[in-house]
This record gives C-alpha cells, sequence and structure tokens, in this order.
C-alpha cells in the first residue's frame, strides 16, 4: 500500500471518536481537528498528543517469548509456534474450553469479529468476553429489555445541540468527552455525581447522591412526575407498556425517603423534575457512575423508566442515551466477543442465528459453542480446576482494570499460558508468557462504530515499526498453525468487514448495507442499514420500538443497597473513575509526557473535615483499604466532597490501583462490577511516615 502524507481518520480514545487529519511531518505526525460533527474541530488534550504514542520509546517491536523468567525478543515464527503448540497441548488435554479470549472494546469491528470467529472456531471455546463488560453492559442489558435493541445513543451527538435540559446521570463528560461539552452549552444540565465534578461545576443543578444510590433517586424522581402530574399521558398509553407495575414500586419512594437513602434534598428532587418536564427539549443521559454498580441495570432501567414517563425516548428532540465509553464501545459489543453473542448483537442461543452464522462461517452450527463465563467471572475461573489454562488478551489491560486486582493478578499468574498482544508493554504483558507486539490506529485500515452508532474509517498513514503485524495477521498465523483454513481468517480488513456484513445481515445491528466505499465517499452511515440503498439509521424508535409490538416497556425495579454498605472497619465509600489527562489502565497515556505531567499519579479526594478525622493533610500519602487490599494514594482535600465518600482515578499502577480495593461483587443480569463502591477506612501510609 503506497504511503501517504495526509490522511483523515479518528482519535484512538474515546466512543466519541472525534475527527482528526494526520500529517506525516519530518519528524513524527501531527494531528490537527477536524469538522466532524461530534468534535466540529475540537479535541481534548488525549486526542491533541495522540501521535506521541506512535512512538513512546518502549513500543513493542518484536515478539517476546518468557525464557528463564526472562520476556526475551524472538522472531514471528517461534513465538507463534510457542502459542499454538501451547494452545494445541492444552485443548488436547483438557478440551478446548481450557482456552480463554479476553478481547477489548478498542479493538476495531474487523478484529472484534474476527477475534469472536477465532474464539469459536479455530479454538472451539465458549470462553471469550472482553472489557466491555466492566463498561457498557448494565446499560445494554437495560437498554435491551426497554427498547428491544441497545445503541448507545439512539441519535445523533448533534441532535442535543436543540436541548433545554439533559439530565447526567453518573457522566462527567467535562473530563472524559470534553468537545461534547459543546453540544450541551443550550441546555440546563441537572448532575446526579456523588462528586462536584467538572461537569457538575457548569450544571444548573447538581444533585449529589451517595454512590450506589441512584436507582431510589430514579425512583424518587418517577414519583414525584407523577404525583406532581408530569407524565405524558397519552405518550405512555400510544407507545409503552408496564407503566402502572413500574409505578407501584416508585410509588414508596416519597421524596423525604429518597432524601433519606440518597442525601439530595427534597427541593432538588422536584426542581430536576420540574427542568425536565418543562423544557421542549429534554434528554436523559447515563453514563459509568450509575451503571458500574451490583444493580446497574436496574439503575439504568429507573433512568429510563422516568424517561419513559415524561415522553422522552423515541421522539424528535427528546430522548434517552447512554454515553458509551471505548473507542468501538458500540461496534465492539455488536460482533461476537461478548461471552453469550454472535455477530449482529445476536444471541449465541439462539439456533437461527447459530445456522445464519454458521453457514457464514462455513462450519456446522453444532460444532460452535454455547455462552461463556462474563469478564469478571472468566479471570475469576483463571487456573482453576474447571477454568481456562490458557488466556489470550487482545486489547486489554486488565491487571489494572479489572476489579479485584490483587486476586485477578494472581489468576492472571497462575496460568499456564498468558498470551498479549500490545503494542505497549502493559501490566498484563509483563506478565505475559509470550507477547506478540502488534500495529495501532495509524497503522493500519478499518472501522470503528461510535457512540451514536456511526461507522468510521480508521485509515493507515504509517508503516508500522520493528516487526509489529496487525492483530487480523496474528489472529490469521494463530488459526493456521491450529490446523485451520487460512482463507477463513482474512488478513485484509475491507475482507473481513465484507463478511462481517454478511454475519450481521438480518441481525439486530445490521451492517449489510454498509461498505469501505459507502463511507470512503463520505456518507454519514448509522446501523442498521440493511441493504447498499439504505441511508443507514441515524435516529432509532422514531415510529416504534424494536420490540414485536413496538412498545417500549416500564421496568419494575427496586433500590437495593450495593453488595458492599461501610461499618466500623470500613466506614466511608470508595468510588472510582477517571480524569481528563489519562485514560483507562494508562497503559497508553501514561507513556504521553504532556498527559503524565498533567495526571502524575493516584490520589485520592477526601473532604476536609473526613481529612482531619483521619489524620490526613492535603498532599500526604494516604492508605486506602478495603475488605480486599489497600491502595496508596496522594490525598486532595475537596471541599465539595461528601463527608461519607472518597474518590480515586483507576487509571495508575502497582500499589496506586484503585482496584486493588473493588470487589467481585456482579450484577445479576449484565454482569457488571461493582466498580463505583467500595467501603473503605482511610489513614496516614506507613511508607509515608517512615519517610
Ligand atoms: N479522560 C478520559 N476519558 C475517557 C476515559 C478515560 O479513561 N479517561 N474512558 C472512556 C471510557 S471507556 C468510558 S466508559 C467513559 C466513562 O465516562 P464517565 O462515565 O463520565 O466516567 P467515570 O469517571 O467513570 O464516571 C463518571 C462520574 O460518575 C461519578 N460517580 C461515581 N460513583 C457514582 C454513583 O454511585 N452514582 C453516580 N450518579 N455517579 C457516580 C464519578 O464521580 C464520576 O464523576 O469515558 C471515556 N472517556
Ligand atoms: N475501578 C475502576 N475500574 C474500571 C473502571 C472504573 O470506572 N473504575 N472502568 C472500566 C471500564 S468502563 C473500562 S472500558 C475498562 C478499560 O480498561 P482496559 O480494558 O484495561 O482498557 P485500556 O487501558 O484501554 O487497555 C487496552 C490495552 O490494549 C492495548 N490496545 C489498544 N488498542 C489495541 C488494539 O487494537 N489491539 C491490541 N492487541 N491491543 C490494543 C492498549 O495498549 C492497552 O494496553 O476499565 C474498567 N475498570
Ligand atoms: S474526546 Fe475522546 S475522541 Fe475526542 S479527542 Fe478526546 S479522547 Fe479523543
Ligand atoms: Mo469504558
Amino acid at each position: 500500500m503506497p504511503e501517504l502524507r495526509t490522511v483523515t481518520t479518528h482519535c484512538p480514545y474515546c466512543a466519541l471518536q472525534c475527527g482528526t487529519r494526520l500529517t506525516r511531518e519530518r519528524r513524527g505526525t501531527s494531528v490537527r481537528p477536524t469538522d466532524f460533527p461530534v468534535n466540529r474541530g475540537g479535541l481534548c488534550q488525549k486526542g491533541w498528543t495522540a501521535p506521541t504514542l506512535l512512538d513512546v520509546p518502549d513500543r513493542l517491536r518484536h515478539p517476546l517469548v518468557r525464557r528463564g523468567g526472562e520476556l526475551v525478543p524472538v522472531d514471528w515464527d517461534t513465538a507463534l509456534r510457542t502459542v499454538a503448540d501451547g494452545l494445541q497441548r492444552i485443548i488436547d488435554e483438557h478440551g478446548p474450553d481450557a482456552v480463554g479470549v479476553f478481547g477489548g472494546g478498542g479493538l476495531t469491528n474487523e478484529k472484534a469479529y474476527l477475534l469472536g470467529k477465532f474464539a469459536r472456531v479455530a479454538l472451539g471455546t465458549s470462553q471469550i468476553d472482553y472489557n466491555g463488560r466492566f463498561c457498557m453492559s448494565s446499560a445494554a442489558a437495560a437498554g435491551t429489555a426497554a427498547f428491544g435493541l441497545d445503541r448507545g445513543l439512539p441519535f445523533p451527538v448533534t441532535d442535543l445541540d436543540g436541548a433545554d435540559a439533559v439530565l447526567l446521570a453518573g457522566a462527567n463528560p467535562a473530563e472524559t468527552m470534553p468537545p461534547l461539552m459543546q453540544h450541551l452549552q443550550g441546555a440546563q444540565l441537572v448532575v446526579v455525581d456523588p462528586r462536584r465534578s467538572a461537569t457538575a461545576e457548569r450544571a444548573a443543578l447538581h444533585l449529589q447522591p451517595a454512590p450506589g444510590t441512584d436507582l431510589a433517586l430514579a425512583l424518587g424522581l418517577l414519583h414525584i412526575a407523577v404525583v406532581e402530574g408530569w407524565t405524558d399521558g397519552d405518550y405512555i398509553a400510544a407507545r409503552t407498556t408496564g407503566f402502572e407495575a413500574a409505578w407501584q414500586r416508585a410509588a414508596t419512594w416519597w421524596p423525604e425517603r429518597v432524601e433519606r437513602v440518597t442525601g439530595v434534598p427534597v427541593a432538588a428532587q422536584r426542581r430536576a423534575v420540574r427542568m425536565l418536564a418543562e423544557a421542549g427539549s429534554a434528554y436523559v443521559l447515563t453514563g459509568r457512575g450509575a451503571e458500574q454498580h451490583s444493580k446497574g441495570t436496574d439503575t439504568v432501567a429507573g433512568f429510563i423508566n422516568l424517561a419513559l414517563a415524561l415522553g422522552l425516548p423515541g421522539r424528535l428532540g427528546r430522548g434517552y442515551g447512554c454515553l458509551t465509553g471505548q473507542g468501538n464501545g458500540q461496534g465492539g459489543r455488536e460482533h461476537g466477543q461478548k461471552a453469550d453473542q454472535l455477530p449482529g448483537y445476536r444471541s449465541i442461543t439462539d439456533p437461527a442465528a447459530r445456522e445464519h452464522v454458521a453457514r457464514v462461517w462455513g462450519v456446522a452450527p453444532e460444532s460452535l459453542p454455547g455462552p461463556g463465563r462474563s469478564a469478571y467471572e472468566l479471570l475469576d475461573a483463571l487456573g482453576t480446576p474447571n477454568g481456562p489454562r490458557a488466556l489470550l488478551v487482545f486489547g486489554s489491560n486488565p491487571v489494572v482494570s479489572a476489579p479485584n486486582a490483587a486476586h485477578t493478578t494472581e489468576r492472571l499468574s497462575s496460568l499456564d499460558l498468558l498470551v498479549v498482544a500490545d503494542f505497549v508493554p502493559s501490566e498484563t504483558a509483563q506478565l505475559a508468557d509470550v507477547v506478540l507486539p502488534v500495529t495501532q490506529w495509524a497503522e493500519e485500515e478499518g472501522t470503528m462504530t461510535n457512540l451514536e452508532g456511526r461507522v468510521l474509517r480508521r485509515r493507515r498513514l504509517r508503516v508500522p515499526p520493528g516487526h509489529a503485524r496487525s492483530d487480523l495477521e496474528v489472529l490469521h498465523d494463530l488459526a493456521v498453525r491450529l490446523g485451520e483454513p487460512g482463507h477463513r481468517y482474512p488478513t485484509g480488513p475491507r475482507e473481513v468487514f465484507d463478511e462481517l456484513r454478511r454475519a450481521s445481515a438480518g441481525g439486530r445491528a445490521d451492517y449489510a448495507g454498509i461498505s469501505y466505499e459507502r463511507l470512503d465517499a463520505g456518507e454519514a452511515l448509522h446501523w442498521p442499514c440493511p441493504d447498499t440503498a439504505h441511508p443507514g439509521t441515524p435516529r432509532l424508535f422514531l415510529d416504534s420500538f424494536a420490540h414485536p409490538d413496538g412498545r417500549a416497556r416500564f421496568a419494575p425495579v427496586e433500590h437495593r443497597e450495593p453488595a458492599e454498605t461501610p461499618r466500623a472497619a470500613f466506614p466511608l465509600t470508595a468510588t472510582t473513575g477517571r480524569v481528563l489527562a489519562q485514560y483507562q489502565s494508562g497503559a497508553q497515556t501514561r507513556r504521553v509526557e504532556e498527559l503524565n505531567e498533567a495526571a502524575p499519579e493516584v490520589f485520592v479526594e477526601v473532604h476536609p473535615d473526613t481529612a482531619e478525622r483521619a489524620g490526613l493533610a492535603d498532599g500526604a500519602l494516604a492508605r486506602v483499604t478495603s475488605p480486599r487490599g489497600s491502595a496508596l494514594a496522594r490525598v486532595r482535600v475537596v471541599a465539595t466532597m461528601r463527608t461519607d465518600t472518597v474518590f480515586l482515578p483507576f487509571h495508575f499502577p502497582g500499589e496506586g490501583r484503585a482496584n486493588l480495593l473493588t470487589g467481585g461483587a456482579l450484577d445479576p443480569r449484565s454482569r457488571m462490577p461493582e466498580f463505583k463502591v467500595s467501603a473503605v477506612r482511610i489513614e496516614p501510609a506507613q511508607e509515608e511516615v517512615a519517610r
């Protein structure tokens, strides 16, 4: 392929997928924002510094194999043979489910699709899941139940421009998607966040509930909407079912009770409902703050109930949406790297879906495995008698980002074979037996699907360094060594995408009509897009919802406590989240100097009274301890914190891992871990005292 001097592409990081133009300069690569609708000429600090990622000094250039305890460089053939022989031996001895695969929501659609096919066909394992389980799963489960279909935003981001009021429940886009804020400028924001986040600073109204109490709040807001006559009776009658049962649950959540449980004053609850109900154009949006709980699915359902009662979903200039997180968080959840899923957002237990996909893959439907374990359950089972003894990781750094980090790391270490494909030596790669160096965004072609379900082209500007190969090539090479016909695992992204189109055809996320040609011609294509003459679907649900009767479903949800509540030994609640300058496990952004200067180390935000009681001053090193272990973090005394809550970002490694605190409690439906609530105590770190 000829090398271009400049390409139009998208940022490698979050689901906003800001449009960028990359140019090869004499030294390195430069980036500029384009006038793409989601960012309209804006980028955040991560986007501006993204080219630095391409040339980080410790970029992986050779395959590595562990020998005598050390990872040493080897050639590709040796590395691939080591992996294939190891996998084959484990499969022969223990069966295909002894091999697990862990994918990522940052992978292109092509990679996510081929990874799922590789797992089900080349390995024959059911044991595949991905980090999107930690991200989108609760909103996806609630959205599917309510609307019959899950697409983060069922409308384009630009629809928000006209909003008069927007409720943001547990989302902090001022840090996590800064260019999105320009679309919210005209709206009065109601921000639900236990912290006074950067987004809450810009809100007309900030509701500050205790972590893990959003469901009580959502029930209370529905209660007020009904009692004060703000509901849209015609809409409820014509477009929904299940209102009565949902209302019965909300009926007992009178405002004073909600205030007692959440800490949100009655007057603020009333004002929030009034702002939404009186707005001509109103939206309810959820983020990870409301979703990453052992009741995340019910909590999202609670906010969807509120939106339905106010008549928002499926109407122009109104709606409910979830702010999808990772670069391909949307596409990554549609093409079959999820434990219970086949491409096109099909269910792996649906005989018709198995039949269709098996035909595209040229295999027998009965040969496809059934559903596997969810992400945390998979990690938790590693190295146990019935669990996988080998794991392939593509696009995640679970040593830092998975819950219960000490335990998770111990499980990863107990494997017979850990294989990590990455372009940097992440903390997980450093544990691996084999590390496979891969290409990254500006070195490869592919597609991503952004938070509004719009399919975008990622384009290649440069040749990869050293011996790095694309994930698609790695999967092909491994499959062939496992005895598969090579043509079944194409290495060209366009070929893989064309196969994905066929596999998704007729599914819920139908890409059949989307082609590289149409995308390259500049068409804005949102799925579903069933044929090449179809214009795509920027707005879903305007005529009807995706359930057979066309109606949205209220869910009769009830509040419950988090899996873990404060007690004498652990009197505070720790919640976790993000800062602007770091991304996820930090594997990428901690390698970018400007970002590391902006956010160099883990901190813990603490209310002044709480800090004083603990004998901690601003800037001191604190030990934060939960029933699972401790993390060390620098104290930030923040006057706007709740006295019962502390906050840590999860981007940092080693003893600063916020996930040393979090536990394995899971939502029963989405299997989302409770990242946002751990009971903790906080005290001066002995390390500090000793210094
Ligand atoms: N800078 C940056 N941007 C990112 C990412 C990143 O790592 N860094 N990651 C991307 C990804 S994958 C994702 S998923 C998105 C996530 O984007 P967000 O959902 O905005 O991110 P978080 O910081 O995890 O959580 C949002 C807010 O939830 C609050 N919160 C904590 N507990 C609770 C609670 O119990 N209830 C409520 N209502 N709020 C609570 C936190 O204080 C925080 O301000 O960001 C994407 N963008
Ligand atoms: N405590 C706490 N923990 C959390 C969260 C939280 O809010 N609180 N949020 C959760 C959420 S929402 C998410 S999304 C997860 C994310 O956490 P992770 O899954 O760890 O995500 P990343 O740090 O983006 O890790 C991606 C890794 O894959 C590599 N990579 C990137 N692109 C590619 C590719 O195309 N191919 C290959 N082979 N490798 C690639 C990167 O270099 C990096 O090492 O963390 C979860 N963990
Ligand atoms: S908001 Fe997201 S997509 Fe846009 S520049 Fe920042 S990280 Fe990149
Ligand atoms: Mo995420």
